[in-house]
């Protein structure tokens, strides 16, 4: 039997990689809500990630989007991260809101729109080598409304094209990290639909192409753990986007809607080595915090992913298997199911307050009176744009 001693120097390790985009205002398609105290800047968004890993301990490193967090130097906002005790992490290129990606960027029928946008990707690696960034995390929007008004067979090789001119760019020590979604923003087809649309055009790469596995981006129903359980046993599971969701890519706090699917997920990393020393799963977010204060927002993500990850590493394994291997379908069940219903909370929260951090980083949040003085600081944050 596990006990919670047993776990914490696998907890010790955990890193949960949060967005820059989460602390900008962001919104639907039907309104963007401001809120005070939003960052103005690229080095306001840092110092919110870093108020989040000063608090949990669990968030070392900030993804950046490219060219939301466009700055003058990145070897600067490097080291401006760093003094405030964070890394720069994944940079995210975006080829979805420039006009000319209105009909596809990697997979427009244009090929001059296709140059640019493989040069975009390039110049995100150049800005890889100033952050010092492991991964290129492309993302992309690109499909189609309507049947007919594209060749998606044609698609699939352009994007191929695309994207073996990206890798051959990377550095030894980089990654392509290629993310999929079933839909949105196009509807009738999407150019990396699924886990498998992304695996054989990162097959086709080379070893350092893998997958990011958004946790919105599939369709209901969709048992997410067995995808996690096939890319590790493949080696090709990149990275996580955590995020939740009650319908579609609602990019909710993650474990807020299923918290049983977020343990199942969790339960399948670890099964694979996804929490081992050697591996290179990375643990991000890919939320937007529309209604909620953003910082605790994030605070609330990352102590949820901490929380399934020490219930799945609670998960007693050799009373499983036994079960499993007798066929005791109720006793291996129930054993699954001890684990999930497993409290940790006040472990965690003493465990925290061992390292010289706060039990309860959510109420040392709140007592700080840090948002307010965001507020007052951040004349104008309120407006700030999207990201
Ligand atoms: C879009 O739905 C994807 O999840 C992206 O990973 C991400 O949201 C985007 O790059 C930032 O908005
Ligand atoms: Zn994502
Ligand atoms: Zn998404």
């Amino acid at each position: 039997m596990t006990s919670f001693s047993d776990i914490t120097g696998r907890l010790e390790r955990l890193a949960i990689e949060v967005p820059s985009w989460a602390y900008g205002n962001s919104g639907t398609r039907f309104k963007v809500f401001g809120s005070p105290g939003t960052p103005r800047t690229v080095q306001e968004k840092v110092a919110d990630a870093a108020k989040v890993h000063e608090l949990t301990g669990l968030a070392p490193t900030v993804a950046l989007h490219i060219p939301w967090d466009l700055v003058d130097d990145f070897k600067e906002l490097a080291t401006y991260a760093g003094d405030l005790g964070v890394g720069l992490g994944t940079i995210n290129s975006n080829t979805f809101q420039d006009d000319d990606y209105k009909l596809g960027s990697l997979t427009n029928a244009d090929s001059a729109i296709r140059a640019k946008a493989v040069q975009h990707n390039l110049d995100c690696i150049e800005v890889m080598g100033q952050t010092g960034s492991r991964d290129l995390k492309i993302w992309l929007a690109d499909g189609t409304n309507y049947p007919g008004q594209a060749d998606m067979r044609a698609r699939q090789d352009w994007l191929a094209e695309g994207l073996s001119t990206i890798y051959d760019q990377l550095g030894e020590d980089q990654r392509l990290v290629l993310e999929y979604k079933f839909f949105e923003p196009a509807f009738y087809h999407t150019d990396v639909p699924d886990w498998g649309t992304s695996l054989v055009q990162c097959l086709a790469l080379g070893e350092r192409a893998v997958v990011c596995l958004d946790t919105g981006h599939h369709a209901p129903g969709t048992n997410i753990e067995f995808i996690v359980m096939q890319l590790l046993r493949l080696g090709k599971l990149g990275s996580f986007d955590f995020n939740s969701r009650f319908y579609a890519d609602d990019d909710l706090i993650v474990g807020a809607a299923d918290p049983f699917q977020l343990f199942r997920i969790i339960t399948e990393v670890v099964r694979g080595g996804g929490l081992d020393d050697d591996s290179d799963v990375a643990l991000m977010l890919d939320q937007c915090h529309n209604v909620e204060d953003k910082i605790p927002g994030q605070i609330r993500s990352v102590l949820n992913v901490q929380e399934m990850v020490a219930r799945a590493l609670l998960l007693d394994t050799a009373a499983l298997d036994a079960a499993r291997t007798e066929g005791d379908v109720l006793a291996a069940n129930q054993v699954f199911m001890d684990a999930f219903y497993t409290d940790v909370r006040a472990d965690l929260a003493g465990w925290r307050e061992e390292r010289g951090l706060p039990g309860d980083p959510m109420a040392a949040y709140r007592a700080s009176g840090h948002q307010a003085r965001l507020a007052e600081e951040r004349v104008g944050g309120h407006q700030a744009g999207w990201n």
